[in-house]
């Protein structure tokens, strides 16, 4: 065993995963297709701990509390399992955001976490059982181990995970509305989504179709249907959300503002669509050239970052940590 650190990026879906269908293997309802960014990244150290009884984990300097720990060894029970090892380690893990901010988010982290942990298992895998076991920790995550715009197969065990996509070069300006932790953790909500939304079905047969669209559409290099699948498959989503009993709303007044400036910019011939994820943050997808227009254009809604494509995870030099 080795010690060892590894990076990786966020992702940010255009088809977006909301379900499960296998909840111990983490199997998805359906596909989805994101892209890896080039900012808010996770940087996470594995050192083994020779007389260790139990795993740790320490977040931007602090002991962890109890159930982010109990996650983490539950995934290290995984890497372990393929290693033959038991064993136990400290984890060390870095946000460039504050953990709970959301943005930091579990994709990268576990992305992470699993590039390092296998290295220092020295377990020999290929990006595709790299995604796989990524996948372990939380399902975003699988799509974090690849670089840029990547499609994650339903599949089953063996077949889940997340490859690449060809898509034209794009740009995304996330405006965060509020850095405030959400109310409810997004697999709880996918639980109770599953559990008691009457539209699941349609979601999860829709969300097929739709990925299958977005894919020619990326391949074929036409942002516009780029654009207008990823909008209205986000707007699905938050619906279906919606539609949960109790009901779960993540889109705040000010998400929704941000939904009709966009939409206006579209009317006035500057072509952006928006996003959002389990959360009230909006990520709006531009062409390059109109990268700073937009940005500029929606000023005053949020903070706004602007970001690219970012590489997958990668293993840091030794002597990194
Ligand atoms: C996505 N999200 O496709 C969707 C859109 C949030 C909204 O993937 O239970 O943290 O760990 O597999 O990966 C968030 O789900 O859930 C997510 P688990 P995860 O990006």
């Amino acid at each position: 065993m080795r010690t060892t650190t590894a990076r990786a990026y966020p992702n940010i879906a255009l088809i977006k995963y909301w379900g499960k269908r296998d909840e111990a293997r983490i199997l998805p309802a359906a596909g989805s297709l994101s892209m890896t960014l080039d900012a808010f990244e996770t940087t996470t150290t594995v050192i083994p701990t020779p007389d260790g009884v139990a795993d740790t984990l320490e977040l931007d300097g602090q002991p962890a509390d109890e159930e982010a720990t109990r996650r983490i060894a539950a995934f290290l029970d995984h890497v372990r399992a393929l290693a033959g090892s038991e064993q136990k380690v400290m984890v060390a893990s870095r946000n460039s955001v504050p953990t709970g901010a959301g943005l930091a988010s579990s994709a990268s982290g576990f992305a992470a976490l699993a590039t390092a942990a296998a290295a220092a298992f020295e377990l020999d895998l290929d990006t595709r059982d790299l995604s796989r076991l990524a996948r372990l920790g939380s399902g975003s995550a699988c799509r974090s181990v690849l670089p840029g715009v990547s499609v994650w197969h339903a599949g089953d065990d063996e077949t889940s995970f997340a490859e690449p996509v060809s898509a034209p070069d794009m740009r995304m300006v996330v405006l965060t509305v509020d850095r405030g932790r959400k109310p409810i953790s997004s697999r709880s909500a996918m639980r109770l989504t599953a559990a008691t939304s009457p539209f699941y079905d349609a979601w999860v047969a829709s969300t097929e179709t739709s990925l299958s669209a977005m894919i020619d559409a990326c391949s074929e290099g036409d942002f516009t249907r780029i654009g207008e699948i990823t909008e209205s498959h986000a707007l699905r989503m938050h619906a279906l959300i919606q539609s949960t009993t109790p009901p779960i709303r993540f889109l705040r007044p000010q998400s929704v503002a941000i939904f009709d400036a966009v939409e206006k910019l579209r009317e006035n011939g500057l072509e952006a669509y928006s996003t959002a994820d389990a959360g009230p943050n909006v990520v709006v997808l531009v062409r390059p050239e109109n990268t700073e227009a937009v940005a500029r254009a929606l000023e005053g809604l949020g903070d706004i970052r602007i970001v690219g494509p970012g590489p997958g995870a990668q293993l840091l030099p030794e002597g990194s940590e």
